[in-house]
């Protein structure tokens, strides 16, 4: 092995994985600088490998001009500027497939809560309003549903799985139809939500899905749909998403992710009779958060050993 490399540490992923960095490379916390600017300055040139929680734009690769490599806990990584980093000769990994089931799972959680009203029905009860109103209104079956997932990939084809099992129909749309599956494909969104109960989204970031699930998406949906979004806040229009929730052109969404983390925006936290919201934790269990960190610690050790990188991206 070469001399320990520093590892600028942009932003803290799960502590026991990211710990075990400390055997092959000298870490430096950023996040913990109280002067960031000047530990930047500082700290940054000596850097060779950046480690960060999708988010690295061309500023930063700047403060650390020796960058090789970045590693980003997440298999998303619309946060990081590639073109810039490839542009540089940095190599960019990320941590897909080891999250895949705790992601399907949070997605099917949240189908579950926004059909069933599991969150709203435990408000009803701990309010004290069963005694006094009597039962709660009737909700919406899960099984014999449409479903329609947006991102037939990795996490798609696990969270299609789920909804077989829960007996519900399965389609989906992305820009490839695929030839290995035997799903309904659909080529258009607008499409898919018209025919769909529940609309799954898990695509990545980034420019070419902005707004994807647009207001007429939306509206396709309809009145007794479901929206649930567990891939990035950016693919909603949830301006949109407000409105239609409000005036029932939307029968309910479940959201795990936002544009402006962790902000959520004002206008759909005033809505808790049709919404749920989970503050961006589908992958954050202590089994899949510590596999994330490991897949960078092993990009980490191969790169060091001159063995080939386990999960570029570029
Ligand atoms: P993946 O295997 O690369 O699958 C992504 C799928 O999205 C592909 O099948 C792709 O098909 C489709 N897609 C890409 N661009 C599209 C577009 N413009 N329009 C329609 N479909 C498009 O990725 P993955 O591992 O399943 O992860 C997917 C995303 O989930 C990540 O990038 C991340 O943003 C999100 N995620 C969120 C969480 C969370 O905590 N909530 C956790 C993990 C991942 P085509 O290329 O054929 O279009
Ligand atoms: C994040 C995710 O990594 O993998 C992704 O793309 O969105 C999550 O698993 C996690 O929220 C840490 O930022």
């Amino acid at each position: 092995m070469t001399e320990k490399p520093n590892v600028l540490i942009h932003s803290a992923w799960y502590e026991p994985a990211m710990n075990r960095l400390d055997e092959l490379a000298v870490t430096h916390h950023l996040y913990k600088a109280a002067d960031k600017k000047a530990f930047l300055a500082d700290i940054g040139p000596q850097c060779s490998v950046l480690g960060t929680m999708h988010y690295c734009p061309a500023w930063l690769m700047d403060a650390a001009p020796n960058l090789e490599l970045i590693l980003n806990f997440g298999v998303g990584y619309d946060g990081v500027d590639i073109p810039e980093a490839t542009k540089r000769g940095i190599k960019v990994v990320n941590t897909p497939v080891v999250l895949n089931d705790c992601v399907a799972d949070m997605a099917m959680a949240l189908v579950l809560s926004g059909r069933r009203h599991v969150v709203q029905a435990d408000r009803y009860a701990r309010a004290g309003r069963w005694p006094v109103e009597g039962d709660y209104p009737y909700t919406l079956n899960v099984h014999s549903t449409k479903v329609g997932i947006l991102g037939l990939g990795r996490i798609g084809m696990e969270i299609a799985d789920r909804c077989k099992a829960f007996k519900m129909d399965v389609s989906y749309h992305q820009r490839t139809k695929r030839d290995d599956v035997d799903l309904a494909y659909h080529a258009s969104l607008v499409e898919m939500a018209r025919q769909s109960d529940i609309l799954i989204a898990i695509i990545p970031g980034g420019d070419a899905t902005h707004g994807l699930v647009s207001e007429a998406v939306l509206e396709a949906l309809g009145p007794d749909g479901l929206l649930v979004n567990v891939a990035r806040g950016t693919v909603v229009d949830n301006d949109a998403l407000a409105r239609c929730l409000k005036d029932g052109r939307l029968g309910g969404a479940a959201l795990d992710v936002y544009p402006d983390e962790p902000n959520i925006p004002p206008a759909l936290l005033e809505i808790t009779d049709n919404l749920v919201l989970t503050p961006h934790m589908a992958s954050a269990t202590h089994y899949t958060r510590m596999a994330m960190g490991m897949v960078l610690y092993d990009n980490l050790r191969a790169r060091l050993e001159g063995k080939p990188l386990l999960t570029a991206v570029n």
